[in-house]
């Protein structure tokens, strides 16, 4: 199991091709669909690496692996001015990240952050990744599911995109819905595969595991993300600095790829079912008893097989499983600790646990037209407490329940 579900996974990058300034996408009458940050393709500058270096690959014996770095990144001090949308005390960036593969098939990615040195920027320095979103620029995608309030998804990934705002400044204005201000995804954005939106290729936040579209079962399916010649990748990050000085930093990306479209491959990409259904991400749950949420059913429209699945709950969640045609098909649970040496354990004088990671379901699954997937949540808030608010920076006490897959369409 080598897939990380992270809040920022969710999104698709609006990268605005026609539309200037903020945008605002059409809603939906069953959904809240709110813009949220901008990113002008046009003006989207190019970024070198500042160095690449091959290793051996660990995945697929088969492919290339790189640990590619782009920078410096100056994260300003805790004190200075910030740029950071998603968070006000982060410094956001984003840039097409030149020398990442074109024609070619992704088969797993990491992100993560580095000094010049090429030692660890992370909590323990001083600096919080509060997200890494790696897009690819171009990429076509059909919607796999709809919703059974019948407003169809029209995108693979209905769960969040960015919109189009001025200058790649995402607008706090749209982050109203669903009352999770400050948090990195939950909202949605209608797209249509012809809005030049990036669509998310690799990415991470603070609990940084790979994004992996290798199957555990290459007897059955290969599975890989496919990047086409035309189509360009891009980064868009935020991270916040905990020091009273400036710190330069590498956004730094160790993937595999096979070169081309490989025989036998199938072209995968990543998208995520939420138990709010075609709504936004985030919602409440009962704050001192265990309790559970179920989603209206959702209707596969596009025949395909379905593997790498990880859950994203927030803390005081449980679990989050899938029941496909009512029978029980995956369960992905949560498990608490301390993600890192250094992690903050304490909020507000209280012990806190936080989650580090869950468990996932790899197998492949294979899912018909017509399928119905219902999607159930678990949090006990008397067990692992609930994210505090105010206190965290980044995020709300409200929950999410969404599960998180690799989906690679029938041809
Ligand atoms: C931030 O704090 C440091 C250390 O106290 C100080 O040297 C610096 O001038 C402060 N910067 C601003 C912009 O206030
Ligand atoms: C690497 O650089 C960082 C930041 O400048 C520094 O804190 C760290 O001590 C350096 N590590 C080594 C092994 O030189
Ligand atoms: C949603 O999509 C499915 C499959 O493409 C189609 O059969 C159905 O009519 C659509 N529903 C609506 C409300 O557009
Ligand atoms: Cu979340």
């Amino acid at each position: 199991m080598h897939f990380s579900l992270i809040c920022i996974s969710l999104y698709t990058i609006g990268v605005a091709v026609a539309t200037p300034g903020h945008v605002r996408q059409p809603l939906t009458s069953k959904s809240k669909l709110v813009a949220r940050q901008s990113m002008p393709a046009i003006n989207l500058p190019t970024m070198e690496a500042f160095d690449t270096k091959e290793v051996e690959p660990k995945a697929d014996s088969s492919a290339i692996r790189k640990i590619m770095r782009w920078g410096p990144l100056r994260v300003n001090a805790k004190n200075g001015t910030h740029t950071g949308k998603l968070d006000p005390t982060s410094d956001a960036f984003s840039a097409v990240l030149d020398g990442m593969c074109t024609d070619c098939m992704y088969i797993t990615g990491s992100t993560y952050l580095t000094y010049a040195n090429g030692s660890r920027a992370s909590i323990a320095t001083g600096i919080y990744n509060h997200h890494v979103f790696v897009g690819d620029i171009g990429k076509k995608q059909s919607p796999i599911y709809s919703c059974s309030t019948g407003a169809n998804t029209t995108t693979p990934n209905p769960e969040t995109t960015e919109a189009p705002a001025e200058g790649g400044h995402a607008d706090m204005e749209g982050m109203s819905a669903e009352g999770e201000a400050g948090h990195s995804h939950g909202d949605r954005v209608r797209r249509d595969g012809t809005s030049g939106l990036a669509v998310q290729l690799l990415g991470s936040g603070d609990d940084g595991a790979p994004m992996s579209y290798a199957s555990s079962q290459p007897d059955v399916i290969k599975t890989g993300f496919y990047v086409g010649k035309e189509e360009k990748v891009m980064h868009s990050s935020e991270y916040v600095n905990y020091k009273d000085y400036p710190q330069d930093i590498y956004m730094t990306i160790d993937y595999e790829y096979i070169p081309g479209k490989p025989e036998g491959y199938s072209d995968a990409l990543h998208s995520s079912f939420t138990v709010t259904g075609c709504g936004g991400a985030g919602y409440e749950p009962a704050k001192n008893k265990a309790s559970s949420i179920l989603s209206p059913p959702l209707y596969i429209t596009a025949a395909g097989t379905f593997l790498n699945a990880q859950a994203h709950l927030h803390d005081g969640g449980i679990n989050v499983r899938i029941f496909l045609n009512r029978a029980l098909v995956c369960d992905s649970v949560a498990e608490y600790g301390s993600a890192d040496a250094g992690e903050a354990t304490e909020v507000g004088g209280e012990a806190w646990t936080t989650i580090k990671g869950y468990t996932g379901c790899s197998e492949a699954i294979s899912m018909e037209v017509g399928d119905e997937v219902v999607v159930e949540a678990s949090y006990d808030p008397t067990k692992h407490r609930l994210r505090p608010g105010a206190v965290d920076h980044s995020m709300m006490g409200e929950a999410m329940g969404m599960m998180g897959f690799v989906y690679a369409i029938k041809q």
